[in-house]
């Protein structure tokens, strides 16, 4: 490993490649890939464990299929992940797994196939499994489709509705240049925890956050994070620290907004010029509607701050500019929705949308890049085709399983859930990002026939009936980005597929002739006999066609192969979020039934939901330190620190060398008997796992924080987990009948010291 990372124009004759984690040069010698070298800035453990990967001895070498499966045919089986997995020829497989799909489709139709396939997979667009998995099971005749997803689904649901679009989480942001310049308090929600800076999803070259929060900071910015982990924020920030209690925030962001209400701060001319619905949101805040005024007080015993800290961040925020930010943790929780629609009508009250540096945006704590201005548009994606099966909101997978035909209310319409008989997951880790694993394990079982693609045995692979060895990013050309960085990569193939590994392309492809659809799966006649090349080709064709429309020089096919990395050219002013909205609210009328920001929604108000009355509310979670029994601990589980969710666990980058960490306060570990390091057992009436106790000052008191990214390997004969996988704890409860989103944030667990 070398001790500076290298520029983009050292080390030319290196391919260059792209993870989510960030970019690299890969050196191969002796046909092993034995050294990546980190560009731009991106974690330089991280990157180095890329070799490792690629030659990981959890490498999947050939085909699988499960003993059971293949000597007793296709059926509902609680043998999966335990019977042995026999060696078999790629025709055998790919024989085997169109004869399932064809099956289906005659025997019980498109929805009996759950293929959404939800996961991080690879950087680059082209071998992006999921899109594969989905143009390959729409052309085939049809499927279960995953909608929206794990990171921000709760948002996805709300936002359309108040803002007319998902854009404020997907991708805008007013940029930290604007904070920079212009912003006197910055309020972070669920903190800015530079891990997760580490990450972005299609994979960013530039790292440049910690440098932009350090700007603001020098400028001037105050700083005031409220988070039950002190490490939510850079080191040498000094923000002010307020620990409420997880899932509390709404009762704090309604009780600000009821006070700038009542001391006359609202700004009434923005709320009559930009919103609807204020009046319907204030009568619910003085307690009109309900008896009760969300005072200050009242969010002081809710979320267990004391007033004084509120008030001090009442004062905080009643003058200068002020922006205010969620982390994406706050919505992944019960009635997560909430806390994103009140967090905007608090910054509607204080009447900064749309102005350099004021008003919200979400997620700047959340992932790399976020509000680093870049020029969006310039990544070439994948076209989808359109799929004739139904689809599931993405968390609703294990319900699916578990009780086809049953309805489920979700954002205004009545699902009816599936008769799922097929799984096909390529690029996802269902048994590590699913909540109440225990219950998907009910679940799973119930499936007929279980195909997985990966790389590596994970408890995915292990629990399929037929397992397709797939190459890593690193074994194939292709083209990557995120519409938040403004670069464009040309990721280049650094080393040849490993043992029998193949493209989830090429084996999507070599099925669709099988099940004669290969046309449908290519996309027309005009793409028919397409290889990597052409498809590339293609796409980048794409990136240009939009550079001439723009007026942005974009270099061609050939010149950008060979730069590697093509830096996008940056937008003429940095972005501020909604000002066009602000600057003209006639012209630029938000795509909400009103044209404006809704503080109050006919629509969602419409469907009726018991806790959805049409304005944000604090509604408790069903889980939270307010229902906590004596012993119990509110659970968090947040990102881990090195690894990309389940990804480079088992590197030397990852945590696969001791059960998860579990960080909890010293005085909880003295009540406990727990040291530091000590293996502890953390369980609840779902189950149990293993985990190393970390002692933290930091963390609040009755909270438990643990990352995900173990793997998932339950004790056969006791259950216990044993390596941390904290989703063996967390309820699979969704956010609401709006989002049905991941609740996962919403969870109590309890502790105790494991005697060896
Ligand atoms: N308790 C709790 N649970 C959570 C969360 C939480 O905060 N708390 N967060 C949720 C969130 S936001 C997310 S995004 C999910 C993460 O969801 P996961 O599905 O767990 O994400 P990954 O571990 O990135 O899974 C990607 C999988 O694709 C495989 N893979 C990589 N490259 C390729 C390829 O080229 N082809 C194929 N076929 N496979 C490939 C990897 O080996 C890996 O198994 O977890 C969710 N779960
Ligand atoms: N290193 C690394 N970075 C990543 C990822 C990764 O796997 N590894 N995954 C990426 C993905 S897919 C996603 S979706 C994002 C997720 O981005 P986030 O959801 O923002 O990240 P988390 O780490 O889950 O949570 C951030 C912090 O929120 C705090 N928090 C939790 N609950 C509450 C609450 O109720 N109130 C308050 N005030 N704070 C709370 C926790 O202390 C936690 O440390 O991260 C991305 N970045
Ligand atoms: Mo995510």
């Amino acid at each position: 490993m070398s001790d500076k990372p290298l520029t983009m124009t050292d080390d030319m004759q290196f391919p260059v490649n792209l993870s989510h984690w960030g970019a690299f040069r890969g050196r191969v010698e002796g046909g092993r890939f034995v050294e990546a070298l980190p560009i731009g800035g991106a974690d330089a453990q991280m990157i180095g464990a890329w070799p490792e990967l690629v030659h990981s001895p959890q490498r999947i070498d050939q085909p699988y299929v499960r003993r059971g499966w293949l000597e007793g045919g296709a059926g509902p089986s609680d043998m999966r992940g335990q019977d042995e997995m026999i060696p078999i020829s790629w025709d055998k497989a790919l024989k085997l797994v169109a004869d399932e799909i064809s099956r289906m489709h005659r025997d019980f139709g498109p929805t009996s196939i759950l293929g959404g396939s939800y996961g991080w997979s690879s950087a680059g667009r082209l071998h992006h499994a999921r899109s594969q998995t989905r143009r390959f099971l729409a052309a085939s005749g049809g499927f279960t489709d995953q909608i929206a997803n794990y990171s921000w689904g709760a948002a996805a649901a709300i936002l359309p509705h108040v803002l007319g679009s998902t854009a404020s989480v997907a991708y805008a942001a007013t940029s930290w240049a604007s904070i920079a310049e212009h912003t006197d308090t910055f309020v972070a929600f669920g903190g800015l925890n530079t891990k997760n800076w580490r990450v972005t999803s299609g994979g960013a070259v530039e790292h440049p956050l910690p440098q932009m929060v350090a700007q603001a900071k020098e400028r001037g910015c105050r700083f005031i994070v409220l988070s039950p982990l002190a490490s939510d924020m850079p080191d040498g920030l000094d923000a002010d620290l307020i620990q409420p209690r997880p899932g509390s925030d709404t009762a704090i962001m309604l009780a600000l907004a009821h006070e700038a209400w009542i001391t006359g701060r609202a700004d009434k001319a923005f709320l009559d010029t930009y919103t609807t619905g204020a009046d319907r949101l204030v009568a619910y805040l003085t307690g009109q509607t309900d008896g009760i005024p969300k005072t200050l007080p009242w969010a002081a015993a809710q979320s267990g701050v004391s007033l004084n800290e509120l008030q001090t961040l009442w004062t905080a925020i009643s003058t200068g500019r002020v922006m205010l930010t969620a982390a994406w943790s706050l919505q992944r929780a019960e009635n997560g929705e909430q806390s994103y629609w009140a967090l905007i009508a608090l910054a509607a009250m204080l009447g900064q949308i749309g102005l350099p540096g004021g008003g919200f945006s979400f997620g700047y704590g959340s992932m790399g890049s976020v509000g680093a201005n870049a020029r969006r548009g310039y990544v070439p994606t994948l076209a989808s085709l359109p799929n004739a099966g139904t689809a599931i909101p993405v968390a609703a997978v294990a319900d699916a399983l578990l009780f086809p035909g049953e309805p489920l209310d979700f954002n205004g319409k009545r699902i009816t859930l599936p008769d799922i008989r097929m799984i096909y997951w390529a690029g996802g880790n269902p048994f590590h990002h699913a909540q109440d694993l225990g219950k998907l394990e009910r679940g799973w079982a119930r499936a007929e026939t279980v195909v997985v693609h990966e790389p590596w045995w994970t408890p995915t692979a292990l629990r399929a009936d037929i397992v397709l060895p797939a190459t890593t990013s690193a074994e194939r050309n292709d083209i990557g980005g995120t519409s938040r960085d403004p670069n464009v990569v040309f990721m280049q193939k650094i080393i040849e597929p490993q043992s029998q590994a193949r493209n989830d392309r090429d084996i999507f492809a070599a099925l669709a002739d099988r099940l004669g659809c290969r046309e449908a799966f290519d996309g027309g006649p005009q793409n028919t006999g397409f290889d990597e090349q052409d498809w590339l080709k293609q796409m980048w064709a794409g990136t240009v066609k939009k550079g001439l429309s723009d007026g942005v020089e974009v270099p061609d096919y050939d010149s950008f192969r060979a730069m590697g990395v093509w830096p996008v050219p940056a937008p003429d002013h940095p972005e501020v979020m909604l000002a066009e909205f602000r600057d003209a609210p006639d012209q630029s009328p938000l795509p909400t039934p009103s044209g404006k920001i809704e503080l109050f929604s006919q629509t969602i108000a419409d469907f009726g939901y018991k806790d959805e009355p049409g304005h944000p509310v604090f509604r408790a979670p069903h889980e939270w330190l307010g229902t906590a029994a004596q012993g119990e601990f509110h659970l968090v589980t947040n990102q881990p620190e090195k690894q990309l969710h389940s990804q480079l666990w088992h590197t030397s980058a990852g945590m696969s060398g001791a059960p998860a960490p579990v960080r909890i306060h010293p005085d909880d570990a003295a009540a406990h008997n727990i040291n530091d390091g000590q293996p502890v057992r953390v369980y609840n009436a779902r189950g149990a796992c293993k985990a190393t106790a970390r002692i933290d000052v930091g963390v609040r008191r009755s909270v438990l924080v643990m990352p995900t990214g173990a793997w998932f390997e339950p004790d056969a004969l006791t259950g216990l987990e044993q390596n941390g996988n904290p989703n063996v704890l967390t309820a699979d409860r969704r956010s609401s009948q709006l989002g049905q989103a991941c609740a996962a944030l919403s969870a109590l667990a309890r502790i105790e010291p494991l005697s060896t």
